[in-house]
């Protein structure tokens, strides 16, 4: 049996995660968290073997403090010909809009770690001192192996049950992720129920009824709000949202112009971009991807391949309408300053 020693106690870090963020998440930002006592991550589900062995090298280079190495263990997309047809089909007139011919195609842009073993071996080499899984649970050999060479393992979840198949698996602790969260919902089945319980009902319904380390995540912004979670049986929090106006981030100007309007208010949940349930501020491509005629999208992450095609195709003529600027309910309340500065502002809230 698992024995789970807090994460805060076993790293000797503040009860503070820096959320991983593909393709947002630097090794500068991940770094500077890190040096200033919390956890930075790191985001690879995103990236080729070769970027992501690059990231954690640099991140080391840049800190020999711990850090967090995230990745996606979604299942194998569905592959259906029709219904990704009719996807297509649906968004023909947004090509159209900039003379190109849509996509005939859809393929699989990211591996899953539970198909990709080279994922695993890179882990294992590199030994980063976390290690979290997002949209799914490896097979326990798998957790065991990075728990043998001394990595602490966590997993996101949104559901009791999710929670207790984590524990199942062996996973060290748990990150509660409520339905404010910025960007993919942890969601194992995407095509299954959906409670969509907040993060503090979440984090209380963990603390009650599971016995792993609980570490809640969704519309964490400032110090009263991580008070409230530990006062909710959390042992720590991960923001997001919190660091995507940071220098060290690579959240695009486009993002951060509209990161500082009342807009970011208007953040969804929707499956339209990538196929899978993830909340960013509303776009072009989620108004038109929701219209009550529209057909289900692909599933993940085949519609994320056609998704970033026509953003980079609008990019190419200026228009950054189509772009997935993932971003929880509360991400208007994001500063903007260094990611040192966030993490010691939020402290001196907390301990108010
Ligand atoms: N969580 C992951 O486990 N892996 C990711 O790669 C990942 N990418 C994200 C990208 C962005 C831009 C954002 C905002 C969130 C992402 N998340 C990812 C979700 C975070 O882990 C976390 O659940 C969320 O940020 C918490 O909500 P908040 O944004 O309100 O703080």
């Amino acid at each position: 049996m698992t024995v789970s020693h807090s994460l805060t106690d076993t790293l000797g870090i503040l009860p503070l995660i820096q959320a991983p963020m593909a393709g947002v998440s630097t090794p500068a930002l991940a770094a500077a968290v890190s040096e200033a006592g919390a956890l930075g991550s790191l985001g690879i589900g995103a990236s080729t073997l070769s970027q992501a062995r690059e990231m954690i090298l640099a991140t080391r280079a840049l800190t020999s403090k711990p850090f967090n190495v995230n990745v996606f263990c979604h299942q194998p997309a569905r592959r259906d010909a029709q219904l990704e047809q009719q996807w297509l089909n649906h968004l023909a007139p947004l090509f159209d809009e900039f003379s190109a011919s849509t996509p005939t195609q859809l393929t699989e842009i990211y591996p899953s770690f539970l198909s990709d073993p080279a994922q695993l071996s890179l882990l294992l080499e590199t030994r980063p001192a976390v290690v979290s899984f997002h949209f799914g649970l490896p097979p326990a050999e798998q957790v065991q192996a990075l728990r043998d060479a001394g990595i602490y393992t966590l997993a996101s979840v949104t559901s009791l049950p999710e929670a207790l198949a984590a524990g199942e698996a062996g996973v060290d602790a748990l990150v509660a992720q409520g339905i404010e969260a910025g960007g993919h919902r942890g969601i194992f089945d995407p095509h299954g129920p959906d409670e969509q319980l907040t993060t503090l009902a979440l984090v209380r319904l963990l603390h009650q009824h599971q016995s792993r380390p609980v570490i809640a995540a969704g519309g964490i912004m400032h110090g009263d709000d991580i008070q409230q979670m530990l006062n909710a049986g959390a042992c720590a929090v991960q923001l997001g949202s919190a660091f995507l106006r940071c220098p060290e981030s690579a959240t695009t100007a486009s993002w951060r112009e509209n990161l500082k309007s009342p807009d970011t208010a208007h953040t969804r949940l929707t499956r339209v971009i990538s196929g899978r349930p993830a909340r960013g501020i509303v776009n072009r491509l989620i108004t038109w991807g929701e219209t009550a005629d529209a057909p289900p999208p692909a599933d993940y992450p085949l519609a994320y391949d056609v998704a970033k095609q026509l953003n980079g195709l609008a990019g190419r003529h200026g228009s950054h309408a189509f772009a997935a600027q993932w971003a929880g309910q509360r991400a208007f309340l994001a500063r903007e300053a260094p990611a040192a500065d966030i993490v010691s502002q939020l402290l001196a809230e907390l301990h108010q």
